[in-house]
């Protein structure tokens, strides 16, 4: 402890100091337990997969492989195409990312078919997905098979692929809306088959983390195989239900960018490195190379011709910009809500916590955080850092001052960075010599409208 800070860790300007990430426990961490994958778990990148059932995408053969190379540099453990059944393009497609050699493992997402099955198999790929309906719409009214039927024909796929020597998973869609019973049953006869992973599938979105805790749970004390998971995010549940899953015992989680994929899609790449990393930062900083998230949303938004919602976790525009005067004592770059610009304005010479209104630092995804300062609900602190980077000194009570009349204009109109500035140049000009003197002068010259 310093000499300037007090027994309670507060220092003698009354202010908590910034903390040691290295000597601060985490709060969010994992809650111990042995059944829990929260710090080991691995990611099934779905993008082109799940992501070509998006109503916008279109992805020819070289945006597919670019797209292939940067979630493969990012660092996620498996990449699933699109079934090669689905056309003679998504074949070769297929084809030509198995042989770039990458780290991340590719498989395809077929049918529990022989027919399917076999032409996966020829692409090169380094595992199948395999997928058939259990819920009783899925039997009614899609494929009309019972389960004595789905499992015969899901065994017979499984020892076929497995005969091929790669790796092979079981799924099943619409899982939450399956009976139990018949689910379970039939996990257990492929999980003895010898699958690597059996899938549960939220297809329609409607699952809470509660119901995705049990379910999980209880497929984990019935099957010695890896569990995937997969959600669609219908009802916003979509990255709750993937942690959930992992506190439950699954090992796998598939994800596509930005979430892109049937309706409003599946859990978020980069929603999910949001989640996880609060929870173990150690694991996901080593394991993902995170400062590459913009570059493949921004790759894949315009891939798909949308914006990144302005809401999403890390990358949204405004996702680590602080507007309130509470929170602005924080920044270090400013940022102009009427222009929708950024302006670095280097190192403010604050020295309060980010983390007092931040779970996650931006600077671990190579992201900046932003003080707005230009609007009615501004704070002195946040103009204090403004004055200092304009090169002009003030007393606390001047910048008080020229606070008060910045916010005065903002409640009659938007401002922008440069009325903010003006205000507060106009204000410093007349102050002249002796500050201390020409208060009422400086007033007087402040811009109005
Ligand atoms: C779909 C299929 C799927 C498959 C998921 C999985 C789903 O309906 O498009 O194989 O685990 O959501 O059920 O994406
Ligand atoms: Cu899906």
């Amino acid at each position: 402890m310093s000499a300037t800070t007090a027994p309670n860790g507060v220092d003698v300007a009354g202010r908590h100091p910034v903390a040691d990430p290295s000597k601060v426990s985490n709060p969010y961490k994992p809650v111990g337990d042995y059944i829990s994958n929260i710090s080991n778990f691995k990611i099934i990148e779905s993008t082109l997969r799940e992501g070509e059932q998006f109503a916008n995408a279109f992805f020819d053969t070289e945006t597919k492989i670019n797209i292939a190379k940067a979630l493969d540099d990012f660092g996620v453990d498996y990449i699933e195409l699109t079934s090669p059944v689905a056309s003679e393009q998504s074949k070769k497609d297929c084809e030509a990312i198995c042989k770039l050699g990458l780290k991340a493992k590719i498989l395809t997402h077929v049918r529990c078919t022989m027919d399917d099955a076999k032409v996966a198999i020829e692409t090169g790929v380094d595992g199948l997905d395999l997928v058939i309906g259990t819920s009783h719409f899925l039997r009614e009214y899609s494929h009309g098979k019972d389960m004595a039927y789905i499992t015969r024909q899901a065994l017979e796929v499984i020892e076929f692929v497995k005969s091929k020597g790669v790796e092979v998973r079981f799924s099943s869609e619409d899982s939450f809306r399956s009976d139990l019973v018949d689910l379970l049953s039939l996990y257990k006869a492929v999980d003895k088959a010898g699958v690597n992973r059996v899938g549960i599938a939220d297809t329609v979105g409607c699952a809470t983390p509660r119901q995705v805790y049990d379910l999980v749970r209880t497929l984990r004390g019935v099957v010695s195989c890896d569990i995937e998971t997969h959600f669609h995010n219908d009802t916003g549940c979509a990255i709750a239900n993937a942690y959930c899953a992992l506190e439950a015992g699954a090992t796998h989680i598939d994800t596509s960018v930005i979430g892109i994929g049937e309706r409003n899609g599946i859990t978020t790449l980069g929603g999910l490195m949001a989640r996880m990393i609060v929870a173990d930062r150690e694991y996901v900083m080593g394991k993902y190379k995170l400062s590459k998230l913009k570059e493949i949303e921004d790759m894949v938004a315009e891939a798909v011709e949308i914006n990144i919602p302005f809401n999403n976790p890390i990358t949204g525009f405004c996702a680590f910009t602080h507007k309130a005067g509470i929170h602005a004592k924080v920044g270090i770059v400013i940022f102009d809500p009427y222009h929708f610009k950024r302006m670095p304005l280097g190192l403010a010479a604050i020295l309060q916590n980010p983390s007092t209104y931040e779970i996650i630092d931006p600077a671990d995804f190579g992201m900046t955080r932003y003080v707005h300062f230009a609007s009615r609900l501004t704070g002195w602190n946040a103009i204090k850092t403004r004055v200092s980077q304009l090169g002009l000194e003030m007393s606390d009570d001047q910048v008080k001052f020229v606070t008060a009349k910045i916010k005065a204009l903002a409640d009659v109109r938007p401002i922008a960075i440069d009325d903010a500035d003006s205000i507060i140049r106009a204000f410093h000009l007349t102050l002249g010599e002796h500050p201390e003197k020409n208060m009422d002068a400086a007033a007087a010259a402040i811009p109005t409208a």
